[in-house]
């Protein structure tokens, strides 16, 4: 057992042999965790005394190794970047060589000859957590707030994903406010199906419950089967998902007899916790909840570079349709396009935020950096009313962002690896609203060569992650633009909708 302790994660002192994650059969105590955590950042820092903002990468899949690294790496200095387990090669390449990544972790069976070719190229090594040098940890690991500690990538309007770079303070910040607003406890049981390389599942799922002392079950995937044979049983106390996971969960809901379904919702009702968010939740949607399970959804609006910022109240009013008010330490104000603040509630303004959540700055990019604040002002780029005294999203102020399932995805970014297909001329995607998934990807493409509707999806599949590739597509003669020459998106919706 490690006497060791990594200082900025409290629950590792205190939780002892309390339950920290279950995976399957199997669980993990918090001094177990404890132990974990003090492998890696022996085995990463190999003698020296700080990792000094080293990116070091992990590809692992919800698993006790994932939550090791994801604190070992900060505990020893480092910035922990979490990579997806769905990105293709290319994808991933892109993230390893924006962040300067040099040391990849990952277990065999997520190695891949494309990505041993991408490792090569950017000459960055791959070892499993196992595979790390057995090692004495310092005596000491002082942290600063001030240093790097996570890095998360998020798609914008330009270009490919930036690197979000979260400091110790600010993921601390996160943490400890979520814990405060939301009554978490150290008897709370979460299930943690959603990705491992976004804030909602690393933030506030796997690091709120582990601060806290909570327990997490870890899933490979969302399985709305496997989670709701565990809610019959009474096992959670707090639930989050994307709105299109609740969607899932209510068809599936439909599928079962009526004893079955009555001990799951019984199961969603006794929680102390339902929470909504990631994409809009459509009122339809939380009235359809509420009448299933009598949980009113707590709703909250969050961004990669803020962590969550405006929150439905834990006690008193939740509102459908509306993300409540700023959480505590968050300050909001809405401003015109010409940057000037709107007062007037039922004025439509984008928001603009300062939080001590809020990230540090995208990782060697500081021209994006410097367009992003306004006098210090991070501007989200989502339009919001306040309706007697509550924030309501209406949308985005760019078409080029889609929500899908959860996902902010660029069309830019799309459009742009379309264009690679020798026989693709001219593409323009946009999201078209779904019932299901809020948005989804749909492409009007101008084909140079014939090319069938399958072996584009197959040629995207190899280039980017499944929930990127166009689920609708229309072959034109040509694209709508206006007189500049710029394709008119607005109109291309009505073209999906024919
Ligand atoms: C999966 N597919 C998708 C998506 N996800 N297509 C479009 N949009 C998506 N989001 C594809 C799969 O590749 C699959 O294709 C097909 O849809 C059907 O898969 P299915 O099994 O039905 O779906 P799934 O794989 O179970 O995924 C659904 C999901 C997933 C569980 C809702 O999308 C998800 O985990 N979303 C959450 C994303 C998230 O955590 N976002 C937070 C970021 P095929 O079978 O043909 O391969 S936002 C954030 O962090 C901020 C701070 C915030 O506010 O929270
Ligand atoms: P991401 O950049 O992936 O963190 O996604 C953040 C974006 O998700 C925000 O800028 C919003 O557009 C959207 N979002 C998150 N929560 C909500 C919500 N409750 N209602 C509407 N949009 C949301």
């Amino acid at each position: 057992m490690s006497t060791q302790k990594a200082a900025w994660f409290p629950s590792l002192h205190q939780a002892g042999e309390a339950i920290a994650l279950v995976d399957g059969e199997r669980s993990l105590t918090y001094t177990e965790l404890n132990d974990a955590v003090m492998r890696v950042v022996a085995g990463l820092l190999n003698g020296e005394e700080s990792l000094k903002e080293e990116r070091v990468a992990f590809l692992y899949p919800a698993s006790f190794d994932y939550a090791a690294l994801i604190i070992g790496v900060v505990a020893a200095g480092g910035i922990a970047v979490p990579l997806s387990v769905h990105a293709s090669a290319g994808e991933l390449s892109h993230c390893l060589s924006v962040a300067g990544v040099r040391r990849l972790l990952l277990p065999s069976e997520m190695r891949s000859e494309a990505l041993d070719g991408v490792c090569h190229e950017l000459g960055v090594e791959q070892l499993a957590v196992e595979d790390l040098p057995e090692a004495e940890a310092p005596s000491a690991l002082p942290l600063a707030g001030e240093q790097g500690a996570l890095i998360v990538f998020t798609s914008g309007t330009t270009g490919k994903p930036k690197g979000v770079v979260h400091t110790v303070a600010s993921v601390s910040a996160m943490v400890t406010s979520l814990i405060e607003a939301w009554g978490w406890e150290a008897t709370d049981v979460i299930p943690l199906f959603l990705p491992l390389h976004h804030v909602h599942g690393i933030v506030n799922i796997l690091l709120c419950a582990l601060w806290r002392g909570a327990t997490v079950d870890l899933y490979a995937r969302f399985d709305a089967e496997q989670v709701c044979q565990k809610v019959a049983d009474d096992r959670y106390s707090v639930f989050m998902a994307v709105p299109t996971i609740y969607v899932k969960l209510i068809a599936y809901l439909k599928t079962l007899d009526e004893a079955t379904r009555d001990q799951v919702t019984e199961g969603f009702a006794n929680m102390r916790l339902n929470v909504s968010g990631s994409a809009a939740c459509p009122v339809p949607l939380f009235d359809e909840w509420e009448t299933l399970t009598s949980q009113r959804f707590l709703e909250r609006y969050g961004m990669t570079e803020l962590g969550m910022a405006l929150s439905n109240p834990y006690e008193g009013e939740r509102r459908p349709g509306h993300v409540g008010q700023p959480l505590p330490g968050v300050v909001i104000k809405r401003v015109s396009e010409s940057g000037e603040e709107i007062i007037d509630p039922a004025t439509p303004g984008e928001l603009a935020v300062k939080s001590r959540t809020a990230f540090r700055e995208y990782w060697g990019n500081p021209e994006s950096t410097a367009k992003a604040f306004a006098d210090g002002w991070f501007l989200t780029g989502d339009i919001a009313v306040i309706d007697e005294g509550a924030y309501r999203i209406l949308g985005r102020a760019s078409i080029d962002i889609i929500k899908s399932g959860g996902y902010k995805l660029s069309a830019l970014e799309i459009e742009a690896t379309l264009l690679e297909h020798p026989d693709v001329s001219e593409v323009a995607v946009i999201g078209v609203p779904d019932d299901e998934w809020g948005e989804i990807v749909a492409a009007a493409v101008v084909l140079a060569n014939s090319v069938s509707e399958d072996d584009l999806v197959r040629w995207s599949r190899e280039r980017m992650s499944g929930y990127k590739v166009p689920r609708e597509w229309i072959f034109a003669e040509a694209l709508p633009r206006n007189a500049l020459g710029k394709v008119t998106k607005p109109s291309l919706s009505a073209w999906f909708e024919g």
